[in-house]
């Protein structure tokens, strides 16, 4: 059966038609225009509608492409559609991320999208930030069809309250207030299904059914194979299912995060040529990947095959996969194929996020000497099969330009323009901070962090530091700060940041807290801890911090295989309470 696809060129297709193939023998047909929709229309049977990142890129793209109207009599004449993420919100009125009334949604729930709010009452009575956009995974609360609640062990298009599935935006339908569920149910009598979930106190809309369409606000193409069940019920037309999978944590208390969100554990891979050309995953200590031990070859350490590799850690429950190819500032991504192949062929197994980073910046093209933007190099990426970018160099570049302009902006940033077509949620940045002790803060224009410990003062006994930002993978050392990176990149669009620390990198001796607290307490864009992961308990100790760490990730030690990325999950579970997605019994 041939399943169609509507391609508005807004990020990562190749993760749904991968998912799509994974469901059963299908042939997927994309469709990019109106004169594509009407070559096509007497034989769709089941048409998917994704999207990511911006809604009025989104809904403008629609229009540009005269996709609206084919859209909508599809619909209308009670065609078998089936929204994701981005796709879901059209269906809304319109969203608070568009103040241009031009693009507006497809109005069929009288509703406007609205940004999360991250000054929520219940991290606020705590002294914290919520983090927006949401990036994580989530239970859902409730479902409800024909008026009423489904029981616990039915899923309905194979959405169940018991599986966890991956969010990532900053706007929802949120249901805000008396009216808003007023309306909600006033759309339950007229026959609407819904289900529900919650991201800090705000209950929002997870997936929606009316008739022939369905769609969802989290990426069932990301979802592990929860998700792709949930592709396959629509594909299938199976509206309830018994579900099976044993719900395996229930006799264990769970204490949700106040979020909601589930303990995230990435698993991350950094790649680049040995010295015979292979391309392979290695691992540093404080960034140097050659074996110098005095038994060593010097030669740069080869822990396999990048895609061998991140396959593995998928299967062992990894929530993301991040790829970092570290040498990429030497040359240009746009020749580096090598990477783009790993990509493709990873994402065509693993329904995870993948993050991919090096290099990503305004590049010139060796063959043809055109400067190719930082925008198109992403769009390379995302149509192999990635979900986010990691910016490292360039963003120190960037912010370096940001306070040397009073913090104005210029518009054409890769940090801006990725995230302006892409979404924010698609922009990571990757910070390479090395601790810089200082005697006074008067000795720098960075933030200091006091040091408590005495034990702990720097070799002349200074009792502050900061942490100094480095680029080309630790070569180069910059004056700014980690915190100062991060707040100029947070102004200028970036969605998460992915912290490491050079002087915890391959230590095995746990997070650098200190550093993950100073940046954590003033963003408000979700963190990354990095560096340093030895042992299960050093992610319980990361995420019991108070400042709300959202996810953690490791590399040595999974690459060395003293733990697989479940038995962490677990160890958190069991020891700590802590709500994890272990979903490896779910079957397709
Ligand atoms: O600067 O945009 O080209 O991106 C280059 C990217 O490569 C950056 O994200 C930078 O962090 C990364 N990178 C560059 N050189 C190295 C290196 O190791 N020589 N790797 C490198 C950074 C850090 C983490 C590591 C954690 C966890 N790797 O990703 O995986 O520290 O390790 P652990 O759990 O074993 O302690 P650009």
């Amino acid at each position: 059966m041939k399943v169609f696809v509507i391609d508005l060129e807004s990020g990562n297709l190749q993760s749904l038609i991968n998912a799509i193939k994974k469901c059963g023998d299908y042939e997927v047909k994309l469709i990019g225009n109106a004169e594509e929709f009407a070559q096509y229309q007497s034989q769709i049977q089941k048409l998917i509608f994704p999207g990511v990142g911006n809604f009025a890129h989104f809904v403008k793209q629609l229009h540009d492409r005269n996709l609206h109207g084919p859209i909508t009599k599809f619909i209308e004449e009670g065609g078998s559609l089936m929204g994701v993420c981005v796709g879901l919100q059209t269906f809304f009125e319109d969203s608070e991320e568009s103040t241009d009334p031009k693009y507006k949604g497809l109005g069929y729930i009288n509703l406007s999208l609205k940004k999360f709010n991250s000054q929520d009452p219940i991290f606020i009575e705590k002294n914290l930030r919520k983090s927006v956009p949401s990036i994580g995974w989530n239970s859902i609360d409730s479902i409800v069809v024909d008026g009423k609640k489904i029981p616990e062990d039915e899923s309905f298009f194979g959405i169940n309250t018991r599986n966890k599935y991956y969010f990532v935006h900053s706007y929802a339908g949120i249901i805000r207030d008396e009216k808003n569920a007023k309306l909600i149910e006033q759309k339950e009598k007229e026959g609407w299904s819904f289900a529900f979930t919650t991201y800090g106190s705000e209950k929002f809309i997870a997936a929606l059914s009316y008739k022939n369409f369905f769609a969802t606000q989290f990426h069932p193409e990301k979802s592990g194979i929860a998700g792709v069940k949930v592709l396959k019920s629509f594909l299938e037309s199976e509206r309830f299912q018994k579900v099976h999978s044993k719900d395996f944590q229930s006799d264990v208390e769970v204490e949700k995060s106040l979020s909601g969100l589930t303990r995230r554990i990435i698993a991350c891979l950094d790649v680049r040529a040995n010295d015979q050309g292979d391309l392979v995953v290695t691992k540093g200590d404080q960034y140097n990947v050659r074996d110098t031990s005095s038994s060593g070859s010097n030669e740069v350490r080869n822990l396999g095959k990048p895609v061998e590799l991140a396959t593995r850690y998928y299967n062992q429950g990894a929530d993301e996969v991040t790829f970092l190819n570290i040498t990429s500032f030497r040359e240009s991504p746009l020749k580096d194929l090598p990477m783009l192949e790993v990509l493709r062929r990873a994402a065509e197994n693993i329904f995870v996020p993948l993050t991919v980073g090096g290099g990503i910046k305004d590049m010139v093209d060796p063959e043809t000497g055109r400067t190719v933007p930082a925008v198109e190099v992403a769009h390379l990426y995302f149509r192999s099969g990635a979900d986010k970018v990691s910016i490292g160099s360039d963003a120190v570049t960037i912010a370096e330009n940001y306070y040397k302009n009073d913090k104005r902006k210029s518009g054409n940033t890769s940090i801006e323009t990725i995230s302006q077509t892409f979404g924010n949620q698609a922009v990571v940045i990757s910070v390479d901070p090395k601790r810089k002790y200082v005697a006074s803060p008067k000795d720098t224009s960075m933030e200091t962090i006091l040091i408590e410990e005495p034990s702990k003062y720097g070799p002349n006994g200074e009792k502050y530091c900061y942490y100094q930002v480095t680029s080309q993978g630790g070569r180069k050392t910059h004056e700014l700060g980690a915190l100062e990176l991060c707040l100029a990149c947070e102004d200028l669009g970036a969605g998460e940041i992915l912290l490491n620390s050079i002087d915890h990198d391959g230590s095995n001796k746990g997070y650098n807290l200190e550093l993950l607290q100073q940046v954590k307490s003033r963003v408000s864009i979700p963190v990354i801890a990095s560096s340093g992961a030895g042992k299960p308990e050093h992610f319980k100790e990361v995420f019991d911090m108070e400042c709300g760490i959202d996810a953690a990730l490791g590399a040595g030690l999974f690459h060395r295989e003293e733990y697989k990325v479940n038995d962490i999950k677990r160890y958190l579970l069991k020891e700590g309470s802590m709500d994890v997605r272990l979903d490896d019994e779910v079957e397709l």
